[in-house]
């Protein structure tokens, strides 16, 4: 049933495209803070008189000053929408129209469902961020309006090491508070998202990119989030319940992910006990290989099917059609890879495929962006 529910929806999907199909439609939609339509001016929107009494008369004499706080977290756990609901859960509402967007989630927790957790990609994810393979950390400063920023970078050069020996099999020892780590790229004067601290709920505005590439065997994917954005509930020691949701660029998707998910799904296929003819190729009823083979199995129609004819599907492409404009290409021919990143000022076509996934981080310090 779950697998049928599944299949419908990834049908579904498939036929309308990436609009207006009812299941996108978020009736439940965390409250989504960006659209804002004023630039933030530094002051606090509304109720910006100081809690503490301050009273702020209306010159400079003896404005309150700001206190400023500091932060510094590793992340030390990544969850990859893998079962169904997990889109919604784990998806951010990326351009404004108040739905959630998490194309690639949605796929994933799909396929998550239809291969009966075959398809997962949380085992990679968390061998990685165990032994330092993803290693993220993020720099949240707030003034005690609850006005700051956050700066996103890719970490380096844990200490201690993530593995105390080779026959480690459990690692984290970089990911218990007291680890400490260099940066890939320093740290910016300029925060790269505005950030709001409501009580505990960190969410954030503006867009930045987030360097995110996971390795599965020979092959490394880039799934770099564009025009990223961050939530989470901010707790004394960690980051709770964390939303991170951007677009992947197509050309990325196109050359790696693609065919690690075509892959997977011929490997499904391979694996099962079907036959090379005969009716349903002979694949138990209801298995994921034969309702992956009525799915893919077309040209030929041979009970076997290649990565080629996966890619090729228009069922796959329809699942994968960017959903996102975050550049800008000139002229419209450019590569992508050329193009402006300008999610401000986009050209009108899709470029990115949206994806969302949780996160959990803990204490960690590494060098902190320039004082205020
Ligand atoms: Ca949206
Ligand atoms: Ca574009």
């Amino acid at each position: 049933m779950t697998r049928l529910a599944c299949l419908c929806t990834l049908l579904a999907v498939a036929a309308c495209g990436d609009n207006l199909h009812p299941a996108d439609v978020e009736v439940d939609g965390a409250a989504d803070t960006d659209g804002a339509p004023s630039t933030d001016g530094a002051a606090p929107a509304d109720g910006g008189s100081t809690p503490d009494g301050g009273s702020t008369p209306d010159g400079p004499v003896d404005a309150p000053v700001a206190v400023v706080t500091d932060h510094q977290y590793v992340v030390d756990h990544l969850e990859v929408p893998h079962a169904s609901g997990d889109g919604r859960r784990l998806g951010l509402d990326l351009d404004g129209d108040g739905r959630i967007d998490n194309k690639l989630g949605r796929l994933l927790s799909g396929l998550g469902a239809l291969s009966g957790g075959a398809i997962s990609l949380q085992g990679t994810f968390d061998n990685l961020v165990d032994r330092g393979g993803i290693l993220q950390v993020v720099h949240l400063r707030v003034d005690d309006a609850g006005a700051g920023g956050v700066w996103w970078r890719a970490g380096r050069n844990p200490m201690p090491r993530p593995c105390a020996s080779f026959g480690d099999t459990v690692c984290r020892h970089h990911l218990d508070g007291t680890g400490q780590f260099s940066l890939a790229q320093p740290m910016t004067a300029v925060p790269d998202l505005d950030a709001s601290l409501d009580g505990a709920a960190l969410t954030t505005t503006g867009s930045v990119e987030i360097p995110l590439a996971i390795t599965l065997g020979p092959v490394s994917l880039p799934l770099d989030l564009s025009g990223a954005r961050v939530q989470a509930t901010v707790a004394e020691t960690t980051l709770d319940e964390g939303v991170v949701g951007g677009g992947v660029r197509q050309d990325r998707l196109d050359r790696s992910f693609v065919p690690v998910l075509a892959l997977a799904l011929v490997g499904i296929v391979n694996s099962a006990n079907c036959q090379p003819s005969g009716m349903d190729c002979g694949c138990p009823a209801g298995s994921p290989a034969r309702i992956i083979l009525t799915i893919f199995d077309h040209g030929p129609q041979d009970c076997a099917i290649t990565v080629d004819e996966v890619r090729q599907s228009a069922l796959f492409r329809a699942l994968l059609a960017p959903d996102l404009d975050l550049y800008r290409c000139e002229p419209a021919d450019q590569p992508l890879d050329q193009c402006a990143f300008d999610p401000e000022n986009p050209d009108g076509v899709n470029d990115s495929v949206s994806f969302g996934l949780g996160f959990h981080a803990v204490m960690g310090r590494f060098p902190a962006p320039p004082a205020p």
